[in-house]
């Protein structure tokens, strides 16, 4: 048990900077007091949401929606606020010229453009000593002929060799993957295999980022997992759960059977140390930092579970071709309530041992509302 409550206070879990803002679907944005103004006040809250789980010490920025003049000034003012800058979000999905594409481009001047900021979020990374970039692309296509795949495939991969290229000391290369949207006919990176193939001829400084609302429906993500971890390729999750498309919902919400075997995968190949696990969610209707904490508690429980299974019992009993005892020990991890465990771990460590109601007890959420008018809209569709 000492072993397992280790591990899990050893969990680092990323927060990401646009879950703060006001967020909605395309029909509606929805506003809520007290969401932030600034790049600043998004780390306070995210500062928060580390202060009552003691496992979110970074944030992740999204380029330009973070925008300020001095990263270094802003790296200084997270570390003051008690986090630190996390990975750098990319976005070449939000500008008129990227309409047929930003990287994969037909025109070399839009493909430019799309380098060069890939290449200024690096200039960030170097300012605020992130180590991991993030890159997703909307690039595809809508309509069969519209644009050559393979010509588009070949536009993509000199792109990224000319940002990977760029990349020193310890800063890796995070390359997202998705099915679809806003693409709907064909998407550049739409899956993991697309991913791996351009990952594997970078270097090792490149790796797979999974979004677990990238997929197609019953998608086994944990094979995914499975696979790139014994690949060396696995190298961040964005957490989410989804019932349809790419929801944003909290993780776990929807699914929380899907990250408990999502997580074994991780503990069964070593990889709670090794990937990065950053939430990429946003709050449409929930309050955002009670959102983020829960879902931070949620990845928790599920590592809990995971890192229960008694592996030797499962070894064994997969060994022997015994089906129903193989999965007899796998059901048993899962229907552990792991909430004493994880409020013991909190208690220990000086937290309080229930985190979303020690924030409601806080009174942040009625000081931001109190204080802060005028929030700022997440970046979709700003
Ligand atoms: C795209 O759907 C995505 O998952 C990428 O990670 C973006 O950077 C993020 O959402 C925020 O819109
Ligand atoms: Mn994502
Ligand atoms: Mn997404």
């Amino acid at each position: 048990m000492d072993a397992v409550k280790a591990k899990l206070a050893g969990q680092r879990i990323e927060t990401p900077s646009w879950a703060y803002g006001n967020s909605g679907t395309r029909f509606k944005v929805f506003t809520q007091p007290g969401v932030p103004r600034s790049p600043e006040e998004k780390i306070d809250d995210a500062a928060q949401v580390h202060a009552f789980t003691g496992a979110a010490p970074s944030v992740a920025l999204h380029i330009p929606w973070d925008k300020v003049d001095d990263y270094g000034a802003l790296a200084r003012y997270a570390r003051d606020a008690g986090v630190v800058v996390g990975t750098i979000n990319s976005n070449v999905f939000q500008d008129d010229d990227y309409k047929l594409g930003s990287v994969t481009n037909p025109d070399p001047a839009v493909r430019r453009k799309a380098v060069d900021h890939l290449l200024e979020c690096v200039d960030v990374m170097d300012a605020t000593g992130s180590r991991d970039l993030k890159l997703w692309f909307s690039d595809g296509t809508n309509y069969p002929g519209q644009d050559d795949i393979r010509d588009r495939q070949d536009r993509l991969a000199e792109a990224l060799a000319t940002v990977y290229n760029r990349l020193t000391g310890d800063q890796r290369m995070l390359l997202e993957y998705k099915l679809f949207e806003p693409a709907f006919y064909t998407t550049d990176v739409p899956d993991w295999g697309t991913s791996y193939a351009h990952c594997l001829k970078l270097g090792e400084r490149a790796t797979v980022c999974v979004d677990t609302g990238h997929h197609a429906p019953g998608t086994n993500i944990e094979f995914i997992v499975a696979f790139l971890l014994r690949e060396g390729k696995l190298g961040a999750f964005d957490f989410n759960s989804r019932f349809y498309a790419d929801d944003d919902l909290m993780v776990g919400a929807a699914d929380p059977f899907q990250l408990f075997r999502i997580l074994y995968e991780v503990v069964r190949g070593d990889g709670l140390e090794l990937v990065s696990f950053m939430l990429d969610q946003c709050h449409n209707i929930e309050l955002k930092i009670p959102g983020q904490i829960r879902s931070i508690c949620n990845v928790q429980e599920a590592t809990a579970k995971a890192l229960l299974v008694d592996r030797a019992a499962l070894k064994s009993a997969q060994d022997s071709g015994d089906v129903l005892a193989a999965n007899d020990v796998f059901m048993d991890a899962y229907n552990t309530d792991v909430r004493p465990l994880l409020a013991e771990l909190r208690t220990e460590r000086g937290l309080d041992p229930d985190p979303v109601a020690a924030y409601r007890r806080s009174g942040y959420q009625q000081k931001i509302a109190a204080e802060r008018v005028g929030g700022e809209q997440a970046g979709w569709g700003a």
